[in-house]
């Protein structure tokens, strides 16, 4: 019988290969597994669990909280909390740092996450998603502040997400590339599916959600009807368009064939630079597609290199296939 290579082994391999991964993160990125394990069956329960609800309550980010967003937050912290190599945490669920209860063994690593990305999707039964990053806690504080989590996205030691979609994958980067696991529900382990995971230079598909085009900059109103004029146009070709309205399922649907993902800064709310937050969206998503060859922007800078100003400071995202991604970095440069 054939066993494929578990996350385990490949962690321990990835060590062994190229130090890229030091046997706390190896626990670490472990024990976020288990977690995404444990979402996984109560995502996947549905209607049966009687999860699938409203609560009154908002999120610190003025949305509705569904009742399994505050489930799959509870499962995260207290999976982690156990793995003795966190500081701290924190997620879109809260507003503050988390901090590592007494009875936990306390390591070196910052934990950021949202536990259940485009939640919104989950009573419709579309692919949902977990997306983590991992930084080092570089300050002295037994009990970090939010300022020890405000570190540039070239930071990260690690970064990855969970799809539960038609199967549940696991999609992670310590830095020396790309690598999606599928979940074995037979063994109840992460398998090794989609080795050194490469973004298609090229690509004739975006995704952005078009009934915001009337609050979107001039460069992204271009690049747009560019795309929509196909053959006609410009660009000479045609184009497709998805919006699934579920980060982790543009994300991984550019990482297997290519694409551009656009939720840029518009005008809507004046007040918000942008709808994804840059420390468990853009970050995590930047140095994943960055390490699979492609590009990621605000269209004006590098995300990766933006100096966070608050843990759920919002940003715009242009991620995707690097040629297209350039051109669009371009008509904000023109
Ligand atoms: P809209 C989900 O709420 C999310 O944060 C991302 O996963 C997704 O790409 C985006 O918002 C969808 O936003 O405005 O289309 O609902």
């Amino acid at each position: 019988m054939h066993l494929g290579i578990t996350l385990s082994q490949f962690l321990a391999d990835e060590q062994r290969r190229n130090g890229s991964v030091p046997a706390d993160l190896q626990t670490l990125l472990n024990q976020v597994a288990i977690s995404c394990k444990l979402i996984s069956n109560a995502v996947n329960q549905g209607a049966l669990a009687g999860v699938m609800g409203n609560l009154e309550s908002e999120n610190v980010q003025g949305e509705t909280q569904k009742q399994l967003d505050v489930i799959t937050n509870e499962i995260f912290l207290e999976v982690n909390e156990q793995s003795g190599q966190l500081a701290g945490m924190a997620s879109e669920e809260m507003e503050d740092v988390y901090q590592i209860p007494k009875h936990c063994i306390k390591g070196k690593y910052l934990l950021v996450f949202d536990p259940l990305d485009g939640s919104s999707n989950v009573n419709v039964n579309i692919s949902v998603g977990t997306i983590f990053s991992v930084l080092r806690h570089e300050g002295t504080a037994s009990h970090p502040a939010a300022a020890d989590f405000l570190q540039p996205g070239t930071r990260q030691v690690a970064a990855g997400y969970a799809l539960y979609g038609s199967s549940t994958m696991l999609v992670i980067t310590v830095g020396s590339g790309v690598f999606g696991f599928t979940l074995d529900r037979n063994i109840g382990e992460f398998v090794l599916t989609n080795p050194n995971m490469t973004i298609p230079a090229d690509t004739k598909e975006f995704a952005i959600n078009a009934s915001n085009q009337r609050f979107w900059e001039a460069p992204v109103q271009r690049y747009v009807a560019e795309c929509v004029a196909g053959k006609t146009g410009p660009r000479g070709r045609d184009f497709n368009m998805r919006w699934v309205a579920s980060m982790v399922a543009e994300v991984h649907r550019i990482l297997v064939r290519g694409g551009i993902f656009m939720y840029p800064k518009d005008t809507k709310d004046p007040s918000k630079a942008g709808k994804l937050r840059l420390m468990y969206e853009a970050n995590p998503m930047s140095f994943i597609v960055e390490q699979a060859g492609g590009m990621s922007s605000t269209g004006r800078q590098r995300i990766l290199d933006i100096q966070p100003e608050g843990l759920h400071q919002r940003v715009p995202v242009i991620l995707g296939s690097r040629n297209e991604v350039e051109v669009v970095v371009g008509y904000h440069a023109e």
